[in-house]
C-alpha cells in the first residue's frame, strides 16, 4: 500500500509551526535561556545529523549498528517471544539506519508484522520510506509524522495488535533523568499487558570519549546546534548572526549529563518574530541533553515505570545497550 500519512495537512503543518513559535519563544524567555532540541532536525539538521553519525568521534550509531547488525536474530526472538502479530512502532525513526536489520530479518523470516515509523520531521520520513520500500519486498509501512504520544495514539487507532514500541539511537538522552522516567510511565500507560518496548541507551565511560564524540574535529556538532538558529531565522523571521555565537559542550561523569550549549560572543539583541530578545556577552542558550546511564539505572528506571526487562543486548565495547522490557 502507498504512503499513508493521513495527518500530514496544511492544517497540521500550521498548528506544528505555532508550537515552535511558542517553545522558542518559553525557551528564550527562560533564565538560563534554553532551546528545545527536538527542533534541530529540519532538511539541514538531518543531513547534519547524518553527518555527525559519520564522524570517527561518534559511537554511538557504530555501537548500536553493531547490535543490530550481530544480534537482529536475538531480538527478533525475544520480540517473537510474546504470540501475536505485531506492530513494531518506531518513535524517532530518523532514517531507520538502525533498525532496518531488524526489520529485514523479520521480513525474512516471514513474521507478520507492520512498520510504523514516527518522526518530528516529514522530510527524513519520506526519503526512510522511499529507501525501505526499495530495499525490504512487502514491507507493511505507515509513516506518521508528529510527536511521539500524539502519533501513537494514532497508530494504536490504526490496529489493534499488540504493540513493540522501540526508542532507539539514545533518542531516551535527549531528556533530562526525571523527566525520562515520566515518559517511561507515560510509554507504559500507552501500552497493555505483553506490550513490548526496546530502548537504546548509550552508558557511562570513560569520560573523554563521550565528550570528544560531541566535539568532533570536523566541526559539525557546532554546526548541527548553530542550525537551530538558523531555522529560527528563517521559519520564525529571525536575525540570528551564527558568527556571534559559539558552541560549548560539557560532560559531568559523575551525573552522567552530556550537554551542549551556544555561548553569546557579544552583548546583542535578536528579533525574532518582532520581538527583541536581549544577550548579554558569555550568556549561554542551553541546547541539548544527552544523558548517559549506569545499567542499574537503566534496569531501575523501568521497573519504577512498571515494566519487566526482559532482554539486555550490548555491543562489544559495552558502550551502548539496547534493552527490552515487557508490560
Ligand atoms: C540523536 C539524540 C541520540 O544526543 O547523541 C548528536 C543527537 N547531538 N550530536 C545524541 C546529537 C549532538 C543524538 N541523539
Amino acid at each position: 500500500n502507498s504512503t499513508n500519512c493521513p495527518l500530514d495537512t496544511l492544517a497540521q503543518t500550521d498548528t506544528l509551526l505555532e508550537k515552535f513559535r511558542e517553545e522558542v519563544f518559553e525557551g528564550l524567555h527562560s533564565k538560563p535561556k534554553r532551546l528545545p532540541s527536538k527542533y534541530f532536525y529540519d532538511k539541514a539538521g538531518d543531513k547534519l545529523f547524518q553527518q555527525i553519525m559519520a564522524c570517527p568521534e561518534y559511537y554511538l550509531t557504530d555501537c548500536e549498528l553493531e547490535i543490530f547488525q550481530s544480534k537482529a536474530a536475538e531480538l527478533a526472538q525475544t520480540i517473537t517471544s510474546v504470540n501475536g502479530d505485531f506492530d513494531l512502532i518506531e518513535l524517532g525513526a530518523g532514517d531507520a539506519t538502525k533498525s532496518q536489520y531488524l526489520l529485514r530479518y523479520l521480513s525474512d523470516q516471514k513474521v507478520d508484522f507492520s512498520y510504523m515509523p514516527i518522526d518530528i520531521s516529514g522530510n527524513i520520513l519520506s526519503v526512510l520510506e522511499k529507501r525501505l520500500k526499495a530495499e525490504i519486498k512487502g514491507l507493511d509501512i505507515t509513516c506518521l509524522e508528529g510527536e511521539y504520544f500524539d502519533r501513537l495514539g494514532i497508530a494504536a487507532r490504526l490496529s489493534p495488535r499488540r504493540k513493540v514500541v522501540m526508542l532507539l539511537g539514545a533518542n531516551i538522552g535527549n531528556m533530562e533523568p526525571r523527566e525520562a522516567a515520566v515518559f517511561c510511565k507515560k510509554l507504559r500507560t500507552h501500552l497493555k499487558t505483553g506490550d513490548l518496548v526496546l530502548i537504546g541507551f548509550d552508558l557511562k565511560k570513560h569520560p573523554q570519549v563521550i565528550w570528544d564524540a560531541y566535539n568532533d574535529r570536523a566541526g559539525i556538532t557546532s554546526r548541527f546546534n548553530l542550525n537551530l538558529l538558523q531555522r529560527i531565522n528563517r521559519e520564525l523571521n529571525g536575525d540570528f548572526d551564527l558568527d556571534q555565537f559559539v558552541h560549548y559542550q560539557s560532560y559531568d561523569p559523575l551525573t552522567g549529563a552530556c550537554r551542549s550549549y551556544l555561548v553569546s560572543k557579544t552583548d546583542q539583541e535578536v528579533l525574532v518574530a518582532g520581538q527583541p530578545i536581549d544577550f548579554r556577552q558569555d550568556e549561554i542558550i542551553s541546547m541539548e541533553i544527552s544523558q548517559k546511564y549506569d545499567p542499574e539505572e537503566i534496569t531501575s528506571m523501568a521497573k519504577q515505570a512498571g515494566f519487566m526487562p526482559i532482554g539486555y543486548f550490548t555491543d562489544s565495547r559495552n558502550w551502548f545497550l539496547d534493552t527490552i522490557w515487557q508490560c
